[in-house]
């Protein structure tokens, strides 16, 4: 008999000594918080870990243990016994090329993994990546240090908006107990996580909601930005993490798309939604993917056309 595919993995990560351990492109506090705690863990077992992670982190996240010695790169090569990839429904989803080279293990907690693992743990029911790798150190007998509770932090209170969204659980707040004992104060590391932000934020933040559309009885929200708008509020790309939720805070508003000019003819679009609302369905018709309350696509304009491909699209996922 084969061994449960949580048994898998952490066999798979006991038996080697070496390890690149990535997540996506563009990584948020879920996917830098998740690598970063289980690089302590596998650290304090006395193996060798590389973090590797293609994009910058977020200007908030950067308060947070281990930062610096984050590899940002787009090709990965020499020697570790394996790649584990965290939070990546696909091996492309890192845009890092060379971890098709390595033995693959892949922890996952996004809906439409395709399993390309040596070894695979795909768990839907996590509210964040970082609850698969709390369970992974606690079977590894690795002890909660305040560097890897401050990550586990991060990966939940941002996956979950502030224990506000996603598949929230009794398992997500018995994690939050345990970080607490292990002396971090939760409320600093919001504080760290959400109130960190530049003044440029701020402003951009104000340009964003002034411009927003509304469609469908207010209920689905569009925003959009691009390089020029950034440079007008002192705001860089850095600022923008987040900012998709901020219509969702009126009763009515069940969906937002986001559009973010890439280039003259080509933008990224992050869809999210609260409760029933399917956004990952929207997404998928552009060859996306994600949650059905977080998603996103990169797609070609016009944009006017592209808007309203989408306010009809998100029509059906509004029924
Ligand atoms: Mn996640």
């Amino acid at each position: 008999m084969s061994p449960r595919p949580f048994d898998a993995v952490v066999d798979a990560l006991r038996a080697r000594a070496s390890f690149i351990v990535t997540s996506h492109a563009r990584p948020d506090g879920d996917a830098i918080g998740s690598s970063l705690a289980l690089a302590f863990a596998l650290e304090h077992l006395g193996k060798r870990v590389r973090v590797v992670l293609r994009d910058p982190v977020p200007a908030p996240y950067r308060a947070f243990p281990g930062i610096d010695r984050i590899e940002h790169l787009s090709a990965v090569d020499g020697p570790a016994d394996a790649a584990v990839l965290l939070e990546c429904s696909d091996p492309s989803r890192p845009e890092v090329a060379g971890l098709d080279r390595y033995f693959l293990v892949n922890v996952d907690h996004h809906l439409g993994n395709t399993m390309y693992g040596a070894v695979n743990w795909f768990d839907e029911s996590a509210a964040a990546c970082g609850e698969l790798v709390a369970d992974i150190i606690d079977a590894l007998g690795v002890p909660w240090t305040r560097e890897i509770a401050s990550h586990l932090y991060l990966a939940l209170a941002t996956d979950t908006g502030s224990f506000r969204f996603g598949p929230i659980s009794a398992r997500t707040f018995d994690i939050c107990r345990r970080i607490a004992e292990t002396g971090v104060e939760p409320a600093r590391l919001s504080r760290d996580i959400f109130d960190s932000f530049s003044i440029g934020r701020v402003k951009l933040t104000g340009a964003l909601l002034d411009a927003m559309e509304l469609h469908h009885g207010n209920r689905f929200a569009i925003l959009e930005f691009d390089d020029d708008l950034l440079a007008r509020c002192g705001a860089s790309i850095d600022d923008t993490e987040g900012l998709v939720n901020l219509p969702l805070a009126a009763r009515e508003v069940s969906a937002v798309a986001l559009f973010k000019r890439q280039d003259a003819n080509t933008y990224r679009l992050s869809l999210r939604s609260k409760g029933d609302v399917d956004v990952r369905a929207v997404a998928a018709r552009w060859g996306g993917g994600g949650h059905r309350n977080a998603a996103g696509c990169t797609t070609q304009g016009p944009l006017a056309d592209l808007k309203a491909a989408v306010v009809q699209a998100i029509e059906d996922a509004l029924r």
